[in-house]
């Protein structure tokens, strides 16, 4: 009999979280970003070996929401935590030892699957360190792979004898299209600065897979009249990088057209939000 099962990440904004799902899925799926809150709809990524498949869920960071978009984000992440049949509640080595799960996480209803802390970023503690959070806890580093094998093995155990309910050569389960969305706010993370890719969103508008070469028609929002100058840039040259950025990570020859947009305070009102899909 086979195993599968439900594996959500969780902890507070940039403990590493898209960066274990990536290492793990042996590809880039999710997006990763020196700045806090890149997740906004949790990415899925697959992981099958032997007799064990998991579906593992990267999830929007816990934090306390102060707007519309954020009390999204946390009731997306909250509402899977009620779902998967384990948890890995991340936490970077350097910062041990962990609070407390429920204290972090708040979850209305407490989770009632396990809880697996993991310490993230192991690379940046000295050997004697890892050795001693290793006493109590899992220590991983998503650059270096250490530690990962400790991890999987204890939740392969905790999952239940299941069916695969994906494709064993699956590595993701969304389509293209979120991904270019996804990508799009990669790049925005990289390119626009400290402030913007907070109020940055894209829509896919067209998609004609069909085509030869594919032609993927995508709106770029902003919040405000004065950012939509920013992410055109001089003479168009942002716009431009943003477009290549994506572009690399499409299948070859995919043809991309970007149209820059305002929808003014898009982050707080429930229909914008609802329409871009969050
Ligand atoms: N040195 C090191 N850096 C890491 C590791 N995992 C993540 N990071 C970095 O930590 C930052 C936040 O990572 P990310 O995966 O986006 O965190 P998330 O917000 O929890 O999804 C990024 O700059 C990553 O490159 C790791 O294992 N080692
Ligand atoms: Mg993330």
């Amino acid at each position: 009999m086979t195993k599968c099962g439900h594996v959500g990440f969780a902890g507070v904004p940039n403990v590493g979280k898209s960066s274990l799902l990536n290492r793990l899925v042996g590809t880039h799926l999710a997006i990763v970003s020196p700045k806090a809150q890149a997740t906004r709809i949790p990415t899925v990524g697959l992981l099958t070996e032997g007799d064990t498949q998991m579906v593992l869920y990267d999830l929007p960071g816990l934090l306390e929401p102060s707007y519309l978009m954020q009390e999204r984000m946390r009731h997306l992440a909250e509402e899977r935590l009620g779902k998967v049949d384990v948890i890995l509640y991340l936490h970077p080595a350097p910062e041990a030892p962990a609070p407390d799960f429920q204290s972090v996480a708040r979850l209305e209803t407490p989770a009632r699957a396990p809880v697996l802390t993991v310490y993230t970023k192991g690379d940046m503690v000295p050997e004697a360190r890892r050795m001693e959070l290793t006493r109590n806890a899992f220590v991983v580093s998503s650059e270096t792979g250490d530690g990962i094998p400790a991890v999987l093995a204890r939740v392969r155990e905790l999952l239940p004898e299941a069916p695969f309910e994906f494709d064993p050569d699956d590595v993701g389960t969304q389509p293209l299209r979120f991904f270019v969305v996804e990508y799009l706010r990669e790049a925005a993370f990289e390119l626009l600065g400290e402030e913007l890719p907070y109020s940055f969103t894209a829509e896919v508008e067209e998609f004609r897979e069909q085509k030869r070469p594919v032609y993927i028609r995508v709106n770029l929002y902003v919040e405000r009249e004065s950012q939509k100058g920013i992410v055109i840039g001089r003479d168009g040259s942002v716009l431009k990088a943003v477009g290549t950025a994506v572009r690399d990570q499409l299948p070859p020859g995919a043809f991309i057209e970007l149209f820059v947009k305002v929808d003014k305070d898009w982050q707080r009102r429930p229909r914008s939000v609802e329409r871009l899909g969050y």
